[in-house]
């Protein structure tokens, strides 16, 4: 960790924004883009651009941190918050998980409660503009308090579950909850 207690062990800093992702950047169109909210729901429900957009949002600045080690400060994002996701979506009794899932059928795990983080946001803008597509524009998971794979670009479902599903990442090594104070890089 560093004097400033900011960055968790084993990172550095970067200043400039890393890529990182598999699969060809998809073409985003308004008019045909979804999200879907689905699982053990009592309301599942696909949302269009415009409805989505139109739902409250909320900026958050923070520190964003990548297994393969770096980590960007003071960040800006703004999106739809995921406590306005679950309000629409009214999850079951004894859900626990919640699996976001991106282009070309990534998938990211985390536990409801890692999720209901007040700074967990579905992200559209990143810096006060549109989120560029290489960063996961037009709409991304946004969990910075988990290693970045965890935050899914190019998002177009979230899922609750009674029972955890590893992802893209937490089935090829990676640890399920990867969290970077604890350095909870692989299994
Ligand atoms: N859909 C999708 N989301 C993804 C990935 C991916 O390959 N596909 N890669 C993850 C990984 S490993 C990282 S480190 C971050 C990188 O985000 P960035 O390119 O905006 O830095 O996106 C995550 N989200
Ligand atoms: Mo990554």
């Amino acid at each position: 960790m560093s004097k400033d207690g900011r960055l968790p062990p084993g990172q550095y800093t970067v200043r400039d924004f890393p890529v990182l992702h598999v699969g060809a950047v998809p073409q985003f169109d308004p008019q045909r883009w979804r999200f879907r909210i689905f699982g053990e729901v009592d309301a599942p429900r696909e949302l269009t651009w415009s409805e989505f957009t139109a739902l409250p949002g909320k900026s958050v600045k923070t520190d964003i941190h990548c297994v393969t080690r770096w980590t960007k400060y003071d960040t800006n994002w703004f999106g739809v918050p995921f406590a306005e996701i679950v309000k629409l979506a009214k999850p079951r009794p004894g859900v626990n998980f919640v699996i976001t899932h991106g282009a070309h059928g990534y998938t990211a795990n985390v536990s409801l409660s890692a999720a209901s983080d007040d700074d967990v946001l579905f992200a559209y803008q990143y810096e006060g503009k549109p989120l560029e597509p290489i960063h996961g524009g037009p709409m991304r998971m946004f969990i910075p308090k988990r290693y970045f794979w965890k935050s899914t670009k190019w998002c177009d479902g979230v899922e609750f579950s009674r029972e955890d599903k590893p992802g893209f990442w937490e089935t090829r090594g990676y640890n399920n909850d990867a969290d970077p104070w604890k350095e909870e890089r692989y299994w």
